[in-house]
């Protein structure tokens, strides 16, 4: 899975990157800080199945901090974009190319309404923010389809030429056929004009990607009254938004790495146990009272993004039902995130696809129950695939 962090400049993509992935990506207050897109692993976090097993788990594919099994998610952070950006304005739409394949995209918006949408200095409203950059994805989008509107009009079947043209961007054929549909558009000799394009491409993106606004700068003068606003532009546009400092959020997680503080993302609570000087605990005391009274609302933008508006579910699939383990013995060695309504078929085609093929059904390692291939699979789910191939 793929999650894309876009914004316009100066938002504090880059921060919330670092926030998210501990890794340290250039944050300036200027625009265009980031030219190159940073590329990193941020994770989401669960209750581990551990504890309905009794038993402590080795983790293979994720980690387990203390009970909370922490799953991995590939996010990338890239240039801010601007108003023209896919003909070319400001860094251009090269980086969108990068994130076509993108499952989600965190759109970071400046809540407290300090930067404008070119990211300067000034008066924006997130809600313009947002806009522009559905905007801009969707006439990027629209440009390409435009491109090879002659070749696709030339077909018969317009929407497997279509579907062609949009496979690298995880646009699937049942939502192109579900935005024609709804738009009213022919889907056999297609020759949409731009106007059509457009409307579709808005739609297909809408679609296929989920979206989540970060409003971040929660801290920053102005975040709270803004609140209302950006709730209501989020309601407006059916997309969920959560206030945020990743600006905090990197501070604390810094002062956890250096062994200052004890910070556990998903707990709203920090513990000093270093020993700051004054200006380190003045500094330290600000941030513990943000994080008791609203959090920084970091790990739950991931949290609503990947398990509410995404609908992910995480299973761990063991081949040894009885020890709860792999071949090794390593307990509950994976979780893996599955969409929610996803099968044990789903889960032995994602282990491997002879696997699959080969799959006879399937067992829940808890109560030993036999399970069907179609068996929809439960949040939480240990799940052991008997499959005739090895
Ligand atoms: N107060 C506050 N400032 C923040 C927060 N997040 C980022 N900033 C500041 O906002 C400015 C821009 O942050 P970046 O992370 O570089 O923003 P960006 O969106 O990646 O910017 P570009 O790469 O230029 O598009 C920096 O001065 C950050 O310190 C936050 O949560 N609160
Ligand atoms: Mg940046």
């Amino acid at each position: 899975m793929l999650i894309g962090i876009i914004g316009a400049p100066n938002k504090g993509k880059s921060t919330l990157f670092s926030a998210l992935t501990n890794i340290d990506a250039k944050a300036a207050n200027y625009p265009f800080t980031t030219i190159d897109p940073n590329k990193g692993t941020a994770f989401v976090a669960k209750p581990c199945a551990e504890k309905i097993i009794g038993k402590k788990c080795k983790p293979r594919n994720s980690m387990c901090d203390e009970g909370m099994r922490l799953i991995p998610i590939n996010v990338e952070d890239v240039a801010g974009l601007v108003p023209g950006a896919h003909e070319g304005k400001g860094m251009g739409n090269q980086f969108l190319s990068d994130l076509s394949g993108a499952d989600a995209f965190i759109i970071v918006v400046d809540a407290s309404g300090g930067t404008d949408i070119y990211g300067n200095p000034g008066s924006g409203t997130p809600a313009e923010d947002v806009e522009m950059i559905i905007d801009e994805l969707t006439d990027w989008i629209a440009g390409i389809i435009t491109k090879h509107m002659p070749k696709i009009s030339k077909t018969d079947s317009g929407i497997d030429a279509l579907a062609n043209v949009l496979t690298g961007f995880n646009i699937q054929k049942r939502d192109i056929e579900s935005s024609a549909e709804k738009l009213s558009l022919p889907t056999h000799r297609i020759s949409w004009n731009e106007e059509e394009t457009k409307s579709f491409a808005k739609d297909a993106v809408l679609g296929s990607k989920k979206f989540i606004i970060a409003a971040n700068k929660s801290d920053s003068e102005g975040a709270k009254n803004n609140e209302p606003k950006i709730l209501e532009a989020s309601k407006a546009l059916g997309i969920s938004a959560v206030m945020c400092s990743a600006a905090i959020e990197l501070a604390l997680k810094k002062a956890n790495s250096s062994g200052m503080i004890e910070y556990k993302p998903w707990e709203r609570s920090i513990k000093i146990i270093g020993k700051p000087n004054a200006e380190q605990l003045a500094a330290l005391n600000y941030m513990k009272d943000f994080v008791e009274k609203r959090g920084t609302g970091v790990s739950e933008l991931m949290d609503r993004l990947v398990f509410n508006d995404m609908k992910q579910i995480v299973v761990y699939p063991v081949e040894d039902e009885n020890r709860f383990s792999d071949s090794f013995g390593n307990v509950l060695p994976d979780a893996i995130l599955m969409p929610s309504g996803s099968t044990a078929y789903d889960l032995a085609a994602k282990i491997h696809t002879d696997i699959a093929k080969g799959m006879l059904y399937a067992i829940d390692a808890v109560s030993k129950m036999r399970l069907g291939k179609g068996y929809v699979l439960k949040d939480g789910d240990i799940i052991k695939i008997v499959s005739a191939a090895k």
